[in-house]
């Protein structure tokens, strides 16, 4: 092929998809990266950062980064790695807990669908913990945990489907009774949650918190792929070291090989870019779009099944697959709430007042009229 057939197919089919600065995504948890983040994501792209001695450099600025993102969740001195996501950094987590001698998982429906596939992949023994208004059920944990023994137990600060945050410090007091750990998914939550409700501890601030998801690439403002990993010490974190001899270093850190240093500089160079007063500046504005939305949806007579409490709104609807065909018929694309029949939109930087406008202005009119696409 020469180059301009290369590049009429691949313009044909961006404009064929979705993308944050150009349409109507409403769904998605990942925006338009910041461009200081992805001129640090372009120089580093290449490097592989898997080797610990010959990229030394590299694994400092990496904990830095991971020590910026830890100070958001109540670490000072932790420890981890940016990985390629919320999934590997829930993959990772579990199989530290499970290297230190704990088998079980207890988590809620609400959580992350990769928590169920790492306990899965791990061969963990998964126990469901039920609910009260979709969040983990701190009593229901306690009887559970009496009858099952010791484990790793998931929590979630913003949940996926509706934005809500586990009661983490009850959830810490349960496993400090039950000689158990807890893992934090804040793979979202954890650049809003700190800074909208800063007298709650919602992470390493409980002894029992060993670990602590948070992605870069949704609210850090850096290019996919980049999760973080936290954890609380090096001893901690010492199983996800494995043996390489022919490495410089005799060793590689985490759970894939070949590593790109892309994710780790646009995350480093983000995060000190950012700070905590930028993020918080942000967390707080999100917040805000995220409240005229509700508004505007209770205005219409439609239900949410919780407030919101970071900026990931669902929106009831019994027929959600004809409201979500609707809407992207409009050029409107939200997701599906998942645990209950609704749409989901998440507030990220790229939905705009004028974008959350649009959107209430359609779900109006698909209330009332019927749609040919339903
Ligand atoms: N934990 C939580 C609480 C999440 O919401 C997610 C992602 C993850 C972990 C996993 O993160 P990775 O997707 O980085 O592995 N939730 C997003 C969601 O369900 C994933 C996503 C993002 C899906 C963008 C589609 C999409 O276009 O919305």
């Amino acid at each position: 092929m020469d180059l301009s057939e290369i590049m009429s197919r691949l313009t044909e089919v961006i404009k064929s998809v979705p993308v944050h600065y150009r349409d109507g995504l409403l769904g998605s948890m990942t925006t338009q990266p910041h461009p200081v983040a992805k001129a640090a994501f372009d120089m580093f792209q290449n490097l592989n950062a898997n080797d610990l001695e010959l990229y030394g450099p590299v694994r400092e600025l990496e904990l830095e980064a991971i020590e910026e993102l830890g100070s958001f969740v109540g670490c000072r001195g932790c420890t981890g790695y940016i990985t390629s996501g919320g999934s590997e950094s829930n993959l990772a987590a579990l199989y530290l807990a499970r290297e230190h001698g704990l088998e079980n998982v207890y988590y809620a429906a609400s959580a992350h669908h990769s928590i169920a596939k790492a306990a899965r992949l791990l061969r963990m023994r998964a126990i469901a913990v039920s609910m009260t208004s979709y969040r983990v059920d701190a009593s229901s944990l306690r009887s559970l945990c009496r009858a099952n023994g010791p484990g790793v137990i998931v929590v979630t600060v913003g949940t996926t489907s509706m934005g809500l945050i586990d009661p983490v410090e009850e959830v810490s007091e349960v496993a400090d009774d039950c000689d158990s750990v807890v893992h934090v998914d804040a793979a979202l939550g954890g650049l809003v949650a700190p800074f909208m409700y800063p007298d709650r501890r919602l992470g390493f601030e409980n002894g029992p918190v060993m670990s602590v998801t948070l992605d870069p690439h949704k609210l850090g403002l850096a290019p996919i792929p980049a999760g973080g990993l936290i954890a609380r010490d090096e001893g901690w974190l010492r199983p996800l070291y494995f043996e390489a001899s022919y490495y410089p270093a005799g060793v590689q850190l985490g759970l894939l090989g070949t590593r790109s240093a892309g994710p780790i500089a646009a995350t480093w160079a983000i995060t000190k870019y950012m700070g905590r007063e930028g993020y918080s500046a942000q967390a707080r504005e999100l917040m805000r779009r995220t409240s005229r939305l509700v508004r505007g949806v209770r205005e219409l007579g439609l239900r949410l099944p919780a407030e919101p409490e970071v900026p990931v709104v669902c929106i009831e609807s019994d027929d959600e697959l004809g409201l979500l065909r609707a809407m992207r018929a409009r050029g409107l694309y939200a997701y599906r709430c998942g645990l209950v029949s609704g749409l989901r939109v998440v507030v990220m930087p790229h939905v705009t007042d004028e974008l959350i406008d649009r959107f209430l202005r359609a779900l109006g009119g698909a209330d009332r009229t019927p749609w040919p696409l339903r």
